[in-house]
C-alpha cells in the first residue's frame, strides 16, 4: 500500500479522498489555492501545501506547481478527484515518469476512453449499442447531409472533443442540418480547439443511465450498478438515484456486461463511468466513458455498499478489489441532491458568499458530504458545489420522503441555495412517478 498520497483537488472531493486516506492508514497531502488557504478540510489532511493563487490556470490546473508539490512532500500516488486534472492523459504521464501512481487510468486507457472518436470506435468494434450514426468524423457539409438522409432525421451533431452539451447541435431538417453542422464545429473549434464533429440519430426524451465500473489491475473487473441522471439543467446534474427507477435484472445486466466489454477493449483499470442515452422501450446506447471518479459516485457507494474511493486507491497499489461481480447486490435505495451556491429564482447566478449558519440534517439514512461550516466563504474562483446531500432507505418512495425530511432540516443561511428547487422537484409529481427525461428541468418543471 502507499505510504502518502497527495490530493490534487479541492472541496468536498478533497474531504472524500482524506477520509478515504485515513480508514487505509495512508497519510496524505492536500495541495491548495490561495483561495482555499484556511478552508476546514485542510486541517484534516496531514500536510497541506500552498501551490499558487485563486485561479484554478496557476494553482489546480498547474502540472509542475503540483508535481513540485509532489516531489517535496515525497508521496507515491497522486489522487486527481474529478475535474480539473482528473482526466488529463499527459498529466497522467507526468506522474508515471516521476514514479509516482495516479490514482486513476493509464494514460493510453485516458486517451482511448476519453475521446469520444476514439471510445466511439473501440464500441463499435467490440459490439456495444450504438445509435444508428457515423463512427467515424464528419468533414463536409455534403457528407453530413448524405448520413441524415440515410439515418432520418431528427439527427444531432456532436464535437468529437466536447463534453457538458457544447459543440452539439440537432436537426429536424437539411436546412438545420447544415447551420447546426457549421455552428457545432466552429464552437468546437473555439472551446476544445478541435474542430471535428460526427453525426447521430437524435433521441427524443431519452434517460441518462451510467453504468458504475470498478476494475484492478488483477483481471477483475466489476460493475456496480448504474445511476440515473436524467434530471439535469443545462448538462449539470441536479439529482442522481440509484437504482434507475426503469431499470430491470435483465437491462442491468446488459448494460453492465456492456460497460465492461468496452472496460476490457481498452484494458482499463481504476474507477469510471460508462453513460447511456434509454429510450422508452428500454433500449439502451452508448454515449461516453468518464475515466474519472464522478460527483455521484456515492450513490452507486450507498445501493452496493461499497467505497469506491478505497477501491481506486486498492486498485492503484496494485492490490486486489475486496470484492467481485458476484458480491455486488443492488439493494434499497439512495438519492443525491447536488446543494449549490446558486438562486433558483434568478436564472441559477452563482452565490458565493459567506455562510453564516449551517445545520445539517441528519437520522437514519442521511449522508452529508460537505466541506462547509458556518463561517466559511464560497470562493468564487470554482464551481458552486457546496454539498451533497444523501439518503438511502429501503425503496424509492421512502428515499423520496426522507430526502424531503432532510431538506426540510437543512439550514444554510447567508447565501443561496438550490435547497429550494430539490424540495420542489421531492413533491414533483413527474419525479415521484419515476417518468422524467433529460430536458424534464428546463421543459417543463421550471416553465410551470
Ligand atoms: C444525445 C441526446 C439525444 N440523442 N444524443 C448531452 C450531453 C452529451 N453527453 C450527450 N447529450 C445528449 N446526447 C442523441 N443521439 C440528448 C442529449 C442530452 C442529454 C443527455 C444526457 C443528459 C442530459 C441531456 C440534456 C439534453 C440533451
Amino acid at each position: 500500500m502507499f505510504s502518502k498520497i497527495l490530493i490534487a483537488n479541492r472541496g468536498e472531493i478533497a474531504l472524500r479522498v482524506i477520509r478515504a486516506c485515513r480508514e487505509l492508514g495512508v497519510r496524505c497531502v492536500c495541495v491548495f489555492s490561495e483561495a482555499d488557504r484556511g478552508a476546514p478540510y485542510l486541517d484534516l489532511a496531514d500536510e497541506a501545501i500552498c501551490i499558487g493563487p485563486a485561479p484554478s490556470a496557476k494553482s489546480y490546473l498547474d502540472i509542475s506547481r503540483i508535481m513540485s508539490a509532489a516531489e517535496i512532500s515525497d508521496v507515491d500516488a497522486i489522487h486527481p478527484g474529478y475535474g480539473f486534472l482528473s482526466e488529463n492523459a499527459h498529466f497522467a504521464e507526468v506522474c508515471r515518469s516521476s514514479g509516482i501512481a495516479f490514482i486513476g487510468p493509464s494514460p493510453e486507457s485516458i486517451r482511448l476512453l476519453g475521446n469520444k472518436t476514439s471510445a466511439r470506435e473501440v464500441a463499435g468494434r467490440v459490439g456495444v449499442p450504438m445509435l444508428p450514426g457515423v463512427k467515424e468524423n464528419v468533414d463536409s457539409e455534403e457528407q453530413a447531409i448524405e448520413i441524415a438522409n440515410n439515418i432520418g432525421y431528427p439527427v444531432i451533431i456532436k464535437a468529437a472533443a466536447g463534453g457538458g452539451g457544447r459543440g452539439m447541435r440537432v436537426a429536424h431538417n437539411e436546412i438545420a442540418l447544415v447551420q447546426g453542422f457549421l455552428q457545432a464545429k466552429s464552437e468546437a473549434a473555439i472551446a476544445f480547439k478541435d474542430d471535428s464533429v460526427y453525426v447521430e440519430k437524435y433521441l427524443e426524451r431519452p434517460r441518462h443511465v451510467e453504468i458504475q465500473m470498478i476494475v484492478d489491475s488483477h483481471g477483475n473487473f466489476v460493475y456496480c450498478g448504474e445511476r440515473d441522471c436524467s434530471l439535469q439543467r443545462r448538462h449539470q446534474k441536479l439529482v442522481e438515484e440509484a437504482p434507475s427507477p426503469i431499470m430491470t435484472p435483465e437491462l442491468r445486466r446488459k448494460m453492465g456486461e456492456a460497460a465492461l466489454t468496452l472496460a476490457k477493449a481498452a484494458n482499463y483499470v481504476t474507477a469510471g463511468t460508462c453513460e447511456f442515452l434509454v429510450d422508452s422501450k428500454n433500449n439502451f446506447y452508448f454515449m461516453e466513458v468518464n475515466t474519472r471518479i464522478q460527483v455521484e459516485h456515492p450513490v452507486s457507494e450507498l445501493v452496493t455498499r461499497t467505497d469506491l474511493i478505497r477501491a481506486q486507491i486498492l486498485a492503484a497499489a496494485g492490490e486486489k478489489l475486496p470484492f467481485s461481480q458476484s458480491d455486488v447486490e443492488v439493494r434499497g435505495h439512495a438519492i443525491e441532491c447536488r446543494i449549490n451556491a446558486e438562486d433558483p429564482d434568478n436564472d441559477f447566478r452563482p452565490c458565493p458568499g459567506k455562510i453564516t449558519r449551517v445545520f445539517i440534517p441528519g437520522g437514519p439514512g442521511v449522508r452529508w458530504d460537505s466541506h462547509i461550516e458556518a463561517g466559511y466563504t464560497i470562493p468564487s474562483n470554482y464551481d458552486s458545489m457546496v454539498g451533497k446531500l444523501l439518503v438511502f432507505a429501503p425503496d424509492r418512495m421512502q428515499a423520496i420522503t426522507r430526502m424531503k425530511r432532510a431538506l426540510q432540516e437543512m439550514r444554510i443561511e447567508g447565501i443561496k441555495t438550490t435547497v429550494p428547487l430539490h424540495l420542489r422537484i421531492m413533491s414533483d409529481k413527474r419525479f415521484i412517478d419515476g417518468t422524467v427525461h433529460t430536458s424534464y428541468i428546463e421543459k417543463e418543471l421550471l416553465a410551470k
